[in-house]
């Protein structure tokens, strides 16, 4: 199975979007750990693109092509990791910040949270401030996660946030960040609730915050 999973870090790393969907679905047949498949074969080819693009080894098209095999993979992955009951934990808004396009760490987090029950509203990418604050109305989510992977980016999740506290809503939700540049230092800078690392431990940090509202 190792050698499926270095196949499928492959096909991300070339961009060969069916062929990721292929090998992650025979996994799936397989039995193998959903978890496994995405931090070892599609998490894995990333962090090679990622390294290749920083070396000018890989082109820009090269890399959106190998993010959107990335995204196959992911939505063979959806139906299995977000299958709980939505809704029944409660609802998250999701959104990656004004100026930023990435969305494959976004994606994550969305199936990481679907899995564990929440229901997420979706805002995709290159969200203005003033969108997220009309979803915070609209939806009265429990928690808002925002995303950024640009250094130039990072500053607007400071302004979604005073966004929120110029609409008088900042107090009614929890608001976490994350992406690659953030770090817990900023997320206390910028005066947010929570940061979470990855997908994962998002989940478990907003379960946390929840808890600590809850009996504060
Ligand atoms: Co871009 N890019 N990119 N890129 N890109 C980076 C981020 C970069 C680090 C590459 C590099 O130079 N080494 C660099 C940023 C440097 C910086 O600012 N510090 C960079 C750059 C410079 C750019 C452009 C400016 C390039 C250009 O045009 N010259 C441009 C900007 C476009 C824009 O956004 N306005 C650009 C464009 C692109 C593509 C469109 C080609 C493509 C994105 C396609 C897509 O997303 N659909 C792309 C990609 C793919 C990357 C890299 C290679 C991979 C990002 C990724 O998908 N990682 C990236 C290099 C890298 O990260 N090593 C890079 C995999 C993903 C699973 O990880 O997103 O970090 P990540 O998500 C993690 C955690 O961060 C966390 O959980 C996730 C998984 O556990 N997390 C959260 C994320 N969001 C969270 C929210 C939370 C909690 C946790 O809420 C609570």
């Amino acid at each position: 199975m190792e050698q499926t999973l270095k196949e499928i870090a492959e096909a991300v790393i070339k961009g060969k979007a069916p062929i990721v969907e292929n090998l992650v679905r025979s996994c799936l047949d397989q039995g193998v750990n959903p978890i496994e498949i995405m931090d070892k074969g599609l998490i894995a080819g990333m962090s090679v693109v990622g390294g290749k693009f920083k070396a000018d080894e890989m082109y820009l098209p090269e890399v959106m092509i190998a993010a959107r095999a990335m995204n196959a993979g992911l939505a063979v992955l959806d139906p299995v990791l977000g299958s709980h009951d939505a809704a029944s934990k409660g609802k998250i808004i999701l959104a990656t910040v004004n100026g930023d396009l990435h969305d494959v760490g976004k994606n994550m987090v969305s199936m990481m949270f679907r899995g564990a029950g929440y229901k997420v509203v979706d805002l995709g990418v290159n969200v203005p401030e003033e969108k997220i604050v009309q979803a915070i109305r609209d939806e009265k989510p429990d928690v808002l996660a925002l995303s950024a992977l640009l250094t130039m980016t990072l500053p607007n999740l400071k302004t979604a946030l005073e966004a929120l506290e110029k609409a008088g809503l900042r107090k009614s939700v929890i608001a976490m960040v994350g992406g690659a540049p953030v770090t817990q230092k900023f997320a206390d800078d910028i005066g947010a609730d929570g940061y979470a690392l990855d997908a994962a431990s998002a989940v478990e940090r907003a379960a946390e915050l929840r808890a600590g509202r809850r009996s504060s």
